[in-house]
C-alpha cells in the first residue's frame, strides 16, 4: 500500500504551455505534502520527452529534479501518456519514481488503483488511431534514438503542431470523455477487484462512481487552470491549485 490520500496531475503538457504552468507546478509539488501522502503524475507531464542514455533533455530538468525531491518524501508514480512514454529507465533508476509507459496498479487505503494515461483506447478518427500506432512502435523510437538530440528535440518541435490531438470542439471533447468514462467502466466490470481507475488524456475533469462500487476519476488539465484531484477511501476530490496561496 503506498498511503491514504492519493494527489493526482495529469497534463500539464510542459514546453509548449506558457512559462507560468511550470512555475505554479513546481509550487504544487512543493505543496503535495499538505494534500497527500503519494503522487501520481498520470502522462503528459511533457508535450515532449525522451530518455536518451546519456542525455536528459534540458526543458525538462526543473520538474525532473522536483519529483526526484518529492519522492524521497512519499511514493511518487509517473504513467506515460502519448507525448511522453518514452521514459525508459530514467525515472526510477535515477530519480526513485516508479514509472510505466502504459499502466500502472498499485493500492491506496483499501482500493486497488489502476492509472492509464487513456490514449489510443477510445479515438474516434482512424488518423488519430494510426497515428498512436506508429508513435509507440518500437522502431519509431529505435530510429529517433540514432538523431542527435538536439536534431531530434527540435524535430519534434517542428512536428508536434501537426500531430497533437488538439481539439476546441466541446462536442468532440464531451464525446471523447463520455468513452473515456464508458472505458473505466468496462475495465472496472472485467477486473472486480479495482476500486479506482484514473484517466487524463482528454483534459475533461470528471468522477463517477459505478453500480459495482467502483470509481472512475479524470483530474482534467493542469494546464487548464491548475487542476489535480485528491482520492481518498472517501472518493476523489476535483481540486484547482492556487500557486499565490501556497
Ligand atoms: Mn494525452
Amino acid at each position: 500500500m503506498l498511503g491514504h490520500a492519493l494527489v493526482v496531475v495529469s497534463d500539464a503538457h510542459l514546453g509548449v504551455t506558457p512559462p507560468g504552468i511550470e512555475e505554479a507546478l513546481l509550487a504544487f509539488f512543493e505543496a503535495v505534502p499538505d494534500q497527500g501522502d503519494c503522487l501520481l503524475v498520470n502522462g503528459d507531464l511533457f508535450d515532449f520527452w525522451y530518455s536518451y542514455r546519456r542525455v536528459i533533455p534540458r526543458r525538462g530538468f526543473h520538474v525532473a529534479a522536483a519529483l526526484a525531491r518529492l519522492a524521497r518524501r512519499m511514493p511518487v508514480l509517473m504513467v506515460g501518456g502519448n507525448h511522453d512514454r518514452w521514459g525508459g529507465d530514467f525515472w526510477q533508476r535515477d530519480l526513485g519514481v516508479r514509472f510505466d509507459p502504459h499502466r500502472l496498479s498499485f493500492r491506496v487505503g483499501d482500493r486497488q488503483v489502476a492509472a492509464i494515461h487513456g490514449d489510443g483506447l477510445t479515438e474516434a478518427n482512424r488518423r488519430a488511431a494510426l497515428l498512436h500506432r506508429i508513435i509507440n512502435h518500437r522502431a519509431t523510437s529505435a530510429v529517433y534514438r540514432t538523431l542527435h538530440p538536439e536534431i531530434g528535440l527540435r524535430l519534434v518541435e517542428l512536428l508536434s503542431p501537426h500531430l497533437g490531438d488538439h481539439t476546441y470542439d466541446e462536442a468532440k471533447l464531451a464525446l471523447a470523455a463520455e468513452r473515456q468514462r464508458q472505458w473505466a467502466e468496462r475495465l472496472m466490470a472485467r477486473e472486480p477487484d479495482l476500486g479506482l481507475v484514473v484517466m487524463g488524456h482528454t483534459h475533461q475533469s470528471a468522477t463517477m462512481r459505478t453500480a459495482g462500487g467502483g470509481e472512475y476519476l479524470n483530474p482534467g488539465a493542469w494546464f487548464d487552470g491548475y487542476r489535480y484531484a485528491v482520492a481518498t477511501a472517501a472518493g476523489a476530490e476535483l481540486r484547482r491549485f492556487s500557486p499565490t496561496a501556497s
